[in-house]
């Protein structure tokens, strides 16, 4: 339950009443109802989730005509820090969430998979910035030219540095536990932007006809249980034995194989259906392919807060891995609590085995 909903500092709020059943409620609503939840909410979160609302849906536009237009392909030959060439797409969408995080100066900094250090983002005005927002603009991009759903992950955290100096590493280089929000944005059949305060997992549908992010899916819960495994099989005869024996007892529990190559696709379907999502170590990965700050961390969150269980191979919780640096990778487990169970029974029996 929400805390107590007076707030001293001001003596004639009220507790706002409940977010109606029977009308259209916009993303801008519903953070600024939820802003009553957080006593002295100074405003400045609501405002980081209001402006990553406004790059989702610049880059849903692009996305959404990104065959039609140059911006499909590979930019300039680079690659970013996870070793992807950057596609056009990629750049675009960081562009567009560095300048709506910049412009608005309700964070000292962000961070993102396509950037290799930290970008400070100066003060506007006299505003307060006490946060930092991690990202990964566009994760899954490889699919861009497919045509295959891909998505938008981010995490927010209070800075620890001295708030007279400059914001640094340190302010990034937090557990996700002290996660402040994360969600994702996921652009799909629609467009659908998830995201947690701590205080359960909210969904939003983008309505084009009136440009707004309106809630669709309220205190989303994932199921206990799946009928779902969601691996790159591929890498199969590379896993370690305790992950082969895994799969072996999901293909004999005739799970199905779902797996999209889009960590956020994946996630969303196993939020809503339940299942688990394997990345687990490979010989091209052996710590793990995918990124702890901006892939694992928020999605972690995102699954604990709707029930779920994350953790890494090492039978760790994702949330309480205390980051080494910026771009580090993670083996993940994630998904539904009965699954993710299961896996690590299946951990502990055999990878005391000799491999
Ligand atoms: P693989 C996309 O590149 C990504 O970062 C995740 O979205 C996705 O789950 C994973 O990598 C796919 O990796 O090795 O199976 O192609």
């Amino acid at each position: 339950m929400p805390k107590n909903l007076t707030r001293p500092d001001v003596p004639h709020a009220i507790a706002p009443p409940p977010i109606p059943d029977n009308r259209i409620v916009t993303l801008d609503e519903f953070i600024i109802r939820s802003e009553k939840d957080f006593e002295y909410a100074t405003g400045e979160l609501t405002g980081l989730l209001r402006d990553i609302g406004v790059a989702a849906k610049i880059i849903n536009r692009e996305v959404n005509k990104a065959g039609l237009v140059n911006i499909l392909g590979v930019s300039s030959g680079n690659e970013n820090q996870s070793g992807d060439v950057q596609q056009k797409l990629d750049v675009y969408a960081n562009e567009r969430l560095v300048e709506c995080l910049q412009n608005s100066g309700e964070c000292c900094a962000v961070a993102s998979e396509e950037n290799d250090d930290i970008i400070p983002v100066p003060g506007v005005g006299y505003k307060p910035n006490h946060y930092v927002v991690l990202f990964d603009p566009l994760d899954g991009s490889s699919n861009i030219d497919v045509n295959v759903s891909v998505g938008t992950i981010f995490a927010i955290y209070r800075r620890i540095s001295d708030p007279s100096g400059p914001p640094s590493r340190e302010d990034f280089l937090q557990p996700g536990k002290r996660q402040v929000a994360a969600g994702y944005v996921l652009y799909g059949t629609s467009t659908i932007l998830v995201y947690t305060t701590g205080r359960g997992v909210n969904g939003f549908t983008l309505d084009p006809s009136i440009g707004e992010f309106c809630l669709s899916h309220r205190n989303m819960r994932i199921p206990d249980n799946g009928q779902n495994y969601s691996v790159n099989q591929g890498y199969y005869s590379k896993f370690d034995l305790e992950m082969r024996r895994y799969i072996d007892h999901c293909s004999d529990q005739n799970y199905g194989l779902r797996y999209i190559g889009s960590m956020v696709s994946d996630i969303h379907r196993i939020l809503i259906h339940g299942g688990i999502f394997l990345y687990p170590s490979t010989r091209k990965y052996p710590g793990g392919k995918l990124r702890l700050l901006y892939e694992c961390n928020p999605l972690a969150m995102i699954v604990e807060q709707a029930g779920g269980k994350a953790i890494n191979t090492g039978l760790k919780r994702i949330l309480d891995i205390a980051p080494g640096e910026l771009h580090q990778r993670s083996t993940v487990a994630l998904g539904s609590p009965a699954m993710v169970d299961e896996l690590k029974a299946f951990i502990e029996r055999y990878s005391a085995l000799p491999i």
